[in-house]
């Protein structure tokens, strides 16, 4: 009797639309840690043991909170290792009346939920799964705006979710007269010793006890377990919040796009985790930015780009994935094809910029947007590596990372792969960008002003090797033109040394999966 409300890994929002109206007395809350979930890829071990810790911290929250939770863990002997197993099971042990669920992240899942209105096991009982909420672009809302266009451009989403929520809007005009202050926030930044650092959580004796389930368990899978300090928490996760909107917000801004080594966060949130898992909430967490805005204390090109990224950016990604899932993770527009090299695991290289973003990913199962986008995505890119295996790797490896955000950005933002559905030209940069935005370039083996040749840095080569590889499916791209044309007028000799060099790097990619001799 009663309702079954099942609450994936991803959902631990008390507010959630499958916990809401339940009796506490009568209905049981199911949350399963299963086998399928941990290995479709193969995550990273910080982010299998942040997830799993977040879901039993928020099975204690409900308990706490008057709920009865049936938490199956993955050493259970007898866990069937998947979602529809183990609700299966869950129904066999309570019997009950209806199974309420929340309409999972990610197609593959919301596929799997949708079977279960017909599987046997649910004979004379009702299946309610209703829409994740938590989100603030409806699914329904997002297909009439893409509906109405051709372009889907983020820019004009935004200003409607703007309007839609009153986000920064004085009446019907967005404050400070423009909708979008990113011409500021394009600064380098400097190595300073007041720079903020996100806080760091001691682990309960919980997840201490999910650190060493995960270290025995996933002893293959990439990554360092140790240190272990995200939030897993909601009052942790708001306390870091609370630390990012004082000590950082008010500078995010300026130093969005830079990088320095040694410096994996700079003035970045480091929430992204945390709302993707239910721990923030997207709509209070932009209302907050705002209030220090109103209050003085941060400045509108800091809080405008921070909630852009959440309310524009996050929201947008997402509406893309619904409207052209299930194709979005086959397209390759660039036809591209190399396998991924093993030095995105391995983190062995000669690039210091590769190795700065890969060896921070596999500490902290962290990078922020510019490493993702510039460095480990831009080389991704210009040697041609099959985009599927790309976003297989950074859906594995990022704490954040669910299919639902990390696929639109990785196939269609960084690798182009859906012919500039969502970005208009690909983020395809020479070192010259990594140098500006960086002190990568300094400490590295390769000289970044050298343009061919083994000493020349290999983003500047493969750059030229990409436009010329790519040209007819991008030479009409008008964002490109100036590129073409400069290429163009380099001399024959020129062109002829960019290719052998390009050839010479590929190869030995090819063959050792690195650049190493
Ligand atoms: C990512 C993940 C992992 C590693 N493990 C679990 C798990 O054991 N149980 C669970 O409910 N969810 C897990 N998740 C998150 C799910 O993969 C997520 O809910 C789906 O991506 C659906 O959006
Ligand atoms: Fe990266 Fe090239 Fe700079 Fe080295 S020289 S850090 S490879 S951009």
């Amino acid at each position: 009797s009663g309702t079954l409300r099942f609450v994936l890994g991803d959902q631990l929002s008390p507010g959630l639309s499958a916990l809401r109206g339940g009796d506490r007395k009568r209905d049981v809350v199911l949350m399963v840690e299963v086998a399928e979930e941990t290995t479709y890829v193969p995550h990273h071990r910080k982010k299998i043991a942040f997830i799993l810790a977040a879901m039993r911290a928020f099975a204690r929250e409900l308990e706490a909170d008057g709920w009865r939770v049936d938490y199956v863990r993955l050493a259970d002997p007898v866990n069937t290792g998947s979602f529809s197993g183990e609700l299966e099971r869950a129904v066999g042990r309570w019997d009950p009346e209806r199974v309420a669920a929340t309409e999972a992240g990610e197609w593959r899942v919301l596929e799997a939920q949708k079977a279960w209105a017909d599987a046997p096991w649910m004979e004379g009982r009702t299946l309610d799964l209703s829409p994740d909420d938590r989100f603030l672009c409806p699914e329904a809302f997002f297909r009439a705006w893409a509906g109405e266009r051709k372009g889907l451009r983020m820019e004009f989403f935004y200003r409607e979710m703007r309007r839609r929520t009153g986000l920064l809007m004085d009446g019907g005009e967005p404050c400070g007269g423009r909708w979008n202050f990113d011409a500021e926030n394009r600064k380098p930044a400097r190595a300073d010793l007041f720079m903020p650092r996100p806080p760091r959580f001691a682990p309960s004796a919980d997840t201490r006890e999910v650190l060493e389930l995960v270290a025995a368990r996933f002893a293959d899978h990439f990554g360092d377990i140790k240190p272990f300090w995200f939030a897993v928490t909601r009052a942790d996760a708001e306390t870091a919040f609370a630390h990012f909107l004082t000590e950082a917000l008010p500078r995010f801004g300026d130093y969005q796009d830079a990088m320095l080594e040694g410096e994996p966060f700079l003035y970045h949130a480091v929430i992204a985790l945390y709302l993707n898992v239910g721990l923030l909430s997207p709509l209070e967490v932009c209302q907050r930015a705002e209030a220090e805005y109103r209050a003085g204390r941060a400045p509108l090109n800091a809080v405008e780009g921070f909630i852009r990224q959440i309310l524009g950016w996050r929201e947008y990604v997402r509406g893309i994935y619904w409207l052209t899932m299930p194709g979005y993770l086959d397209r390759n527009a660039l036809a591209a094809s190399r396998p991924l090299p093993s030095l995105y695991w391995s983190g062995e290289t000669r690039m210091a910029c590769m190795a700065a973003a890969i060896g921070q990913t596999k500490a902290e199962a962290y990078a922020h947007h510019i490493q993702r986008l510039m460095v480990t995505g831009n080389f991704a890119l210009l040697a041609g590596i099959a985009p599927r295996q790309v976003h297989e790797w950074y859906l594995a490896v990022y704490a954040d990372a669910f299919e639902w955000v990390e696929a639109p950005n990785t196939i269609g933002m960084s690798q182009f792969a859906d012919g500039g559905l969502l970005g208009s030209k690909p983020y395809a940069a020479s070192g010259a960008y990594i140098d500006r935005m960086s002190d990568y370039c300094g400490g590295c083996a390769y000289d970044v002003a050298a343009k061919t040749g083994p000493k020349a840095c290999p983003f500047n080569y493969l750059y030229w090797d990409f436009l010329a590889r790519n040209r007819t499916v991008l030479a009409g791209n008008a964002r490109l033109a100036t590129a073409y044309r400069t290429f163009d007028r380099l001399d024959e000799k020129r062109r002829d040394a960019i290719a052998e060099s390009a050839h010479a790097f590929l190869t030995r990619l090819d063959a050792t999966g690195s650049d190493l001799d």
